[in-house]
Order: structure tokens, then C-alpha cells, then sequence
């Protein structure tokens, strides 16, 4: 374990892009893959790579978070191993109109616990990207590099450029220039790098010609407390690294494996369908790195007759007869009724197991129950959990029609249907 080193995960600001999966948790609560939840892969990154000392830091503390951390990441006394919350709601010195500012500013306001006793080194992640990753290598990297800063760097092309900080470096791997979302051809000009220097490092380019930051920070500690004390910056990336490359010396962590940014509906809707496939771009189960999540006491899922495809199906989940279910991750205690059709979406699952009662009393007096209703079609959509879709309902996006808006209790987002944690759609709704 590394003692030197504390982690901390930037757990979401307004999580306005992640709307409405986010209006009723904090983002790193959100469901992923069927039984995991977004904050498991940053911290389960950091305990495969020997880091079990991380602080997350939220806007605010929801219950499910709290609980999802309290159950999950239990260290024994003598590891010296936590993950704790530090959530913008309990400063209690902040206004609440200083809550939703930048990463750089979220991290000064936790500076004390950064300016413990013995750490040397502070690792900064997202809390929204799916990957894998050994910071230790990172580590490494930094310290061969002696290096201040060390950014986890993955070659992107012209397109996706323009959505994340781009770097330029010297032949060392020492940042040059740092150019927050490049726009303009001008600006993308002025970061693109040379394929053969990738090449040199072993990297195919293929018309990834920038390198982007990954949003994975390596800092040694004094220089980061040094920054945030002496400037009132308020993001990495728009103004900490443009600045500190001048002064400093901040690399670059090469790494070109499966990374995504699952911070939007549709990055998150497609990440989520993307491993439902035959051969899925990222797999949780590897067995000297797994991905954590909370053990449960679930019984398997009962399949009772259908066309099941390319799809994940949770603990827990009973499958009436004749449905089908194609390119879709069924989460956890989902109940499907007869001859459903779920294609193309991500259904989060239900906290609790409703009694074979209590599902007739529903039934009886016109309520949905929990789950998914006979004879039910859903296409395209992202069902949030504790969901009640009644029987023969029609839930999937106009054809051609690509325009954010809302349907009743339904949202669209960039094209994919979201029902929201709670909603309920009677019987033969239809969009
Ligand atoms: P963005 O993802 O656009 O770009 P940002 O919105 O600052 O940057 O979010 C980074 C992470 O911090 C996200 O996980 C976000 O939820 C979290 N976050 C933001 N504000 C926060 C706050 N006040 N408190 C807690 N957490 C907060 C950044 C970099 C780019 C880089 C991409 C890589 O600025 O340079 O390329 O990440 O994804
Ligand atoms: P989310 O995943 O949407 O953030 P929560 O974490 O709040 O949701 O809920 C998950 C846990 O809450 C479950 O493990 C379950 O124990 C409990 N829970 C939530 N709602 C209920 C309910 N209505 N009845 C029983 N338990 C519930």
C-alpha cells in the first residue's frame, strides 16, 4: 500500500449533464452496468493499484452514496485504508452560492485534509469515466520524469478534440501547451501532435493526433497546495495547467487502453450497451484487477422462455415467458412481464422486491407494479430504478426526432428516452 499518496475523486458538480439520472442521487451513486455504480471504478482503479486512502469529494451526500460507500469499502483497522466523503453541504463556512464552482476550487476547499502529516503525492480522478488503469505506473512515470505534475494522457482525433484539454509536448514529454476544448481549426492546429512521435512510444495514431488530458492528475503535494493557495483559479483545465506549465514540470502519462468520459446520457447510455456485446470493450471481471461493488444477497434471475441477446441480466430479476430481450442490461430485481420487448436500453432494476400480493393489490387497483408490464415495448431508452411501466406500454423515441424534450414523466436527451427514478406509466401509454 502507499502511504505517501492520497486519492481524490471529483465525485460531480451541478451533474446537470447526467439530468435526470441525478436528480434524486449524486453522480457517483448512479447505476452502471446492470449492478455496479459509477464511483466503483475509480475507487476499485485506486485500490488494484495499491491506493487505499481516498477522499470523495461531492456536492452533496445523498443517502444512497453513503450507503453504497458504508457497505462497500470496509477496510480492517490495521490497513490505515478509507474512502470518505467530503461533501460541499456540511462546510459549513461556504455560502450556499459558492457551492457549484470548479474542480480546482472544489479541492482548495478541502485543502486540510490534504495538508496532513506524511503525504507526498495527491492523485486527482474523475468520477465519471470507465476505464482501467494502474496509477502506479503513473507513478512511476512521474518519478522518472521528476516531474510536479503528472496528466494521464490517451490520444484522441480532430472530433472528440474538441471536448477535452489538449496537450502539446517537447520531445521529454514535458507539456509545452495546454489548450482547454479547442474550437477553432486554428487552435486544434496549434495542439495537434506529430504521429510519429506516438509512434516512437509505440502508439498507432490513426488519425488521433491529440493528446488529451484525461482528467487524472498527479501532483506532488506541496506544489498543489502551493497553486490553489496562491491563485484563486477555479479549474484545472481551464486555467491551473495553462498557467503551471511555464513554471513547472508537467508531463504526460501515456495510456492507450479503453477510456471513456460516461459523463453525458448518451456517453453513458452507449458505455452502459456497449458491454452487453459479444466482445465488450471493457470487462469488470478481471481477476488481478476487478471492479468492486457492493455484495448482496440476491438469488439468481429466473429466465422463464424467451429470445434473450446480447444482454447483461442482473442478480435478482425474474423474465416472464415469451419476452424479448435484445442489446439491453437488465439491472438488478427487474421484473419483466409476459411477452415484453426490451431492445437497446439500459433498465437500472428496483431496490426492493415487491411480494406476489402486493403486485396483485397493484394490479387491482390499476397501478402498475414494479417492473417492466405484459405485452410492453421499449426501444432506446435509459429506465431509471423503482420504475412502474404498466401493460402494453410504448416507450420509444419518435422517429427522426432528436430534440432534448419531455414526454409526460419522460425525457429525451440527445435521443434516448429516460424515465426517471419513481415515474409510473399506465397501462397503453404511449410516447
Ligand atoms: P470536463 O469533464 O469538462 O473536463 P469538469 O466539468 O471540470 O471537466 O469535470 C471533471 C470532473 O470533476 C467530473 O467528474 C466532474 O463531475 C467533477 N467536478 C466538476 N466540478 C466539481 C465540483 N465542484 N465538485 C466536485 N466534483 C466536480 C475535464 C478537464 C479536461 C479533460 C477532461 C477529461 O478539464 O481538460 O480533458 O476532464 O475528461
Ligand atoms: P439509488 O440506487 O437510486 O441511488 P438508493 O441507494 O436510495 O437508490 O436505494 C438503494 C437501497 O435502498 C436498497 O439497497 C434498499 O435496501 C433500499 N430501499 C430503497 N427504497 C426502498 C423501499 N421502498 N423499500 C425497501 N428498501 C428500500
Amino acid at each position: 500500500m502507499n502511504r505517501n499518496l492520497i486519492s481524490l475523486i471529483l465525485g460531480g458538480g451541478k451533474g446537470t449533464r447526467l439530468f435526470p439520472l441525478t436528480r434524486d442521487r449524486s453522480k457517483p451513486a448512479v447505476p452502471l452496468a446492470g449492478k455496479y455504480r459509477l464511483i466503483d471504478v475509480p475507487i476499485s482503479n485506486c485500490l488494484n493499484s495499491g491506493i487505499n486512502r481516498v477522499y470523495l469529494i461531492t456536492q452533496f451526500n445523498s443517502v444512497s452514496l453513503h450507503r453504497h460507500i458504508r457497505e462497500t469499502y470496509k477496510f480492517d483497522r490495521f490497513s490505515g485504508g478509507f474512502v470518505e466523503i467530503l461533501a460541499a453541504q456540511q462546510a459549513m463556512d461556504q455560502a450556499e452560492s459558492d457551492w457549484y464552482q470548479g474542480t480546482a476550487d472544489a479541492v482548495r476547499k478541502n485543502l486540510r485534509y490534504i495538508e496532513q502529516h506524511g503525504i507526498e503525492h495527491v492523485l486527482i480522478l474523475s468520477g465519471d469515466q470507465l476505464y482501467r488503469m494502474n496509477f502506479d505506473d503513473m507513478l512511476h512515470t512521474h518519478r522518472g520524469a521528476k516531474a510536479d505534475v503528472t496528466i494521464a494522457t490517451t490520444p484522441v482525433n480532430a472530433a472528440a478534440a474538441k471536448g477535452f484539454g489538449i496537450m502539446q509536448l517537447d520531445s521529454t514529454g514535458r507539456v509545452t501547451d495546454f489548450v482547454e476544448k479547442p474550437q477553432t481549426d486554428e487552435q486544434l492546429e496549434q495542439v495537434r501532435t506529430d504521429p510519429e512521435w506516438l509512434k516512437s512510444f509505440g502508439i498507432i495514431a490513426n488519425s488521433r493526433d491529440y493528446l488529451a488530458s484525461m482528467g487524472i492528475y498527479l501532483f506532488n503535494r506541496d506544489l498543489l497546495v502551493d497553486l490553489l493557495k496562491s491563485t484563486s483559479h477555479e479549474d484545472f483545465g481551464k486555467e491551473i495547467f495553462p498557467q503551471a506549465i511555464s513554471d513547472h514540470k508537467v508531463h504526460v502519462h501515456l495510456f492507450d487502453d479503453y477510456w471513456e468520459d460516461i459523463g453525458t446520457i448518451k456517453a453513458f447510455y452507449d458505455a452502459n450497451l456497449a458491454l452487453a456485446g459479444p466482445n465488450p470493450p471493457f470487462e469488470f471481471n478481471y481477476e488481478d484487477a476487478p471492479i468492486y461493488t457492493q455484495s448482496r444477497y440476491l438469488p439468481a434471475s429466473r429466465l422463464l422462455g424467451g429470445a434473450y441477446h446480447r444482454s447483461l441480466i442482473s442478480d435478482g430479476c425474474v423474465i416472464e415467458p415469451g419476452t424479448t430481450i435484445e442489446n439491453s442490461v437488465i439491472g438488478l430485481r427487474t421484473h419483466v412481464g409476459r411477452n415484453a420487448t426490451i431492445r437497446n436500453t439500459f433498465i437500472m432494476g428496483a431496490d426492493f422486491y415487491q411480494k406476489p400480493e402486493h403486485r396483485a393489490y397493484d394490479l387491482e387497483s390499476n397501478r402498475p407494479p414494479l417492473g417492466i408490464g405484459e405485452g410492453s415495448v421499449i426501444d432506446g431508452a435509459i429506465v431509471d430504478k423503482n420504475c412502474r411501466v404498466g401493460r402494453n406500454v410504448h416507450l420509444v423515441p419518435p422517429e427522426g426526432d432528436k430534440q432534448d424534450r419531455e414526454f409526460g414523466p419522460v425525457l429525451m436527451r440527445d435521443g434516448i428516452l429516460v424515465l426517471p427514478k419513481h415515474a409510473e406509466l399506465p397501462d397503453g401509454w404511449s410516447v
